[in-house]
Formats: structure tokens, C-alpha cells, sequence
């Protein structure tokens, strides 16, 4: 394949500092070379230029830090888009999970039916109306289905730029009460820990795939955020939650995307090395891109 990274050192998107040097950290475990290793060619894109103006509210809105997100994530779907436009692999870097607004905006319109897989511990489907935080990094999922402020909303001025139905949740263990509501009312495909559990991580995979070959998607986004792993794994994250998926079920999850070879571009998110202990988050995240790239362990 041929990579394209593009950092985006975004903290706006929630009120915790330090998730902003996750595309950092990520460069320093490795990745250019990890993925070179495999045999890609890999650009490194280099990085979004992010306001470093913050406020507690923007003007008019209970969302934290408005404009900058939208002009943030405004600059990032460009960048995609002409990443994609020339046929190369996107791999965004974050950041805070907000910056997801941003890559689905540049992708979509490349696709005329675009699968995600939504690997986190929470659903991020909150709007103004239902988060409980005012933290846009709880959005982008609704924000990518059409709902929120028109202008997240309407970004590369088209909307929406996903269908609920070609989204798959996998990990969820903290859903908001407004969130649980979309679930319901739109049908979202979630495999949350109790599914895991049942299941097992093999036969949630097959089930997912599955799902998006019943779906006739042509094309899938994986936006893993990494708080959908447990923190024994990944403390480096703004909110952790216990109870998460394991290091190992994570690479199996990895490998068996790449043996299906459906994932068309991936972000990973939330590593925060300021909370992390040695940079153990960003090398759990290149560790498992590894494996969605292609490494098999014998
Ligand atoms: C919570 C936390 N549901 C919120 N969301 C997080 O603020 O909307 N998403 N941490 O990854
Ligand atoms: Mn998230
Ligand atoms: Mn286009
Ligand atoms: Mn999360």
C-alpha cells in the first residue's frame, strides 16, 4: 500500500491537555518505519495546523471550542480528500476523537457507501442536546450522521456523510442516555463488552464483516480510539473506562480486518502520553497498526 499519515494534534475537542502530543508520541514508537518494515510506502504528511487559542464555551453554544474544531477539522477533510483523491492510504493520527469529523468528511464523498468501524468504549453520539460534557470528541458519530451543529454537520458542504446503518460499534461499555436513544432509533450495529464476552472477539469480526459484505459497502473506515482497549493496556487516554477489550483480542481484531481486506483508511486516537506510563499507549497503537498492516507473528 501506499500510507499517507497525517497527524492532527488536537486537544480542543475535550478538556484534558496532552492528547494534542499523541501524533508525537506515535512517531516516536515507530510507525513510519513499523509500516516500511511490511513492505508499504509510507509519506508522512506531517501534521494540521491547530488553533492554541482555548476557551471554557464558545459564544453561543455549549459546545467547548467551536470555531477552532470546525476550522481544525475543516483543514483535515482537505487533507484526506486529496490523500485519497490520489489513490493513497490515509492514516490519520490523533488527537482527540473529534478529528473523526474531519476524516469522515474527507472520505465519504470518494465512496458512494462507506463502512466505519467505531472502536471505542463509548459511542460518541451525543449532540448539544444530549452530552453531558460539551466536549465535541463525544459527537463525531452524530455529527457524521447528520446531527449537531450545522456547521460540524456541514463540513466540505455536503451532508450527511455516513449512513447509520453501515456503522459498526465495537467495545462499548460508557453509552450516554441520549446515545442509547440513537442507538435504538437508528438501528446502529454495537458489539459492546457483553457481546465480546459472549462471543468472543472472533466470531464479533466475522459478524462485522459480514455485516458490511451484506451491506455492500465499498470501502471501510476504522477509527479506533484508544480508550476501547482496557487501560491495563492503555492508560495513556483522557477517559479511561474498565472492563475493556484485551491487548491480544485487539491484534486478532487487527489481523483478521487485514486478512479481509476491506479497511480502506484508519485513525487511531486519544493516545495522551502526558497521562501514560513510558509511552505505552502509542506502543500499543503501532503495535496493533502492525498487525492491521500485515504482520503475522510466525
Ligand atoms: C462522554 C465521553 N460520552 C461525552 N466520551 C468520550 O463527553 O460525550 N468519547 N470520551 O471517546
Ligand atoms: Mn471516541
Ligand atoms: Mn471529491
Ligand atoms: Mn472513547
Amino acid at each position: 500500500l501506499n500510507v499517507s499519515i497525517i497527524g492532527v494534534p488536537m486537544d480542543l475537542g475535550q478538556n484534558r491537555r496532552g492528547v494534542d502530543m499523541g501524533p508525537s508520541a506515535i512517531r516516536y514508537a515507530g510507525v513510519v518505519e513499523r509500516l516500511k518494515a511490511l513492505g508499504h510506502t509510507v509519506k508522512d504528511e506531517g501534521d494540521i495546523l491547530i488553533s492554541q487559542t482555548r476557551e471554557e464555551k464558545s459564544p453561543n453554544t455549549t459546545l467547548r471550542n467551536l470555531e477552532q474544531v470546525i476550522e481544525a477539522n475543516t483543514a483535515l477533510a482537505n487533507k484526506v480528500h486529496s490523500v485519497v483523491t490520489e489513490g493513497e492510504f490515509p492514516l490519520v493520527l490523533g488527537g482527540d476523537h473529534s478529528i473523526a469529523i474531519g476524516t469522515l468528511a474527507g472520505l465519504s464523498d470518494q465512496y458512494e457507501n462507506l463502512g466505519v468501524i467505531w472502536y471505542d468504549a463509548h459511542a460518541d453520539l451525543n449532540t448539544a442536546e444530549t452530552s453531558p460534557s460539551g466536549n465535541i470528541h463525544g459527537m463525531p458519530l452524530a455529527v457524521s450522521i447528520g446531527l449537531g451543529h450545522d456547521d460540524l454537520v456541514n463540513i466540505r458542504d455536503f451532508a450527511p456523510k455516513i449512513k447509520p446503518e453501515n456503522i459498526v460499534i465495537i467495545g462499548a461499555r460508557s453509552v450516554d442516555p441520549g446515545e442509547r436513544e440513537l442507538i435504538k432509533e437508528k438501528g446502529i450495529k454495537v458489539f459492546s463488552m457483553h457481546e465480546i464476552d459472549k462471543l468472543g472477539m472472533t466470531e464479533v469480526m466475522n459478524q462485522t464483516m459480514a455485516y458490511f459484505l451484506e451491506r455492500k459497502v465499498d470501502g471501510v473506515h476504522l477509527s479506533l480510539d484508544l480508550d476501547g482497549l482496557d487501560p491495563l493496556y492503555t492508560p495513556g487516554v483522557g477517559t479511561p473506562v474498565p472492563g475493556g477489550i484485551s491487548y491480544r483480542e485487539s491484534h486478532l481484531a487487527m489481523e483478521m480486518l487485514y486478512s479481509s481486506h476491506l479497511i480502506t483508511s484508519a485513525e487511531f486516537v486519544e493516545v495522551n502520553p502526558i497521562l501514560d506510563e513510558k509511552n505505552r499507549t502509542a506502543d500499543a497503537a503501532v503495535a496493533l497498526m502492525g498487525s492491521l498492516f500485515g504482520e503475522s507473528l510466525i
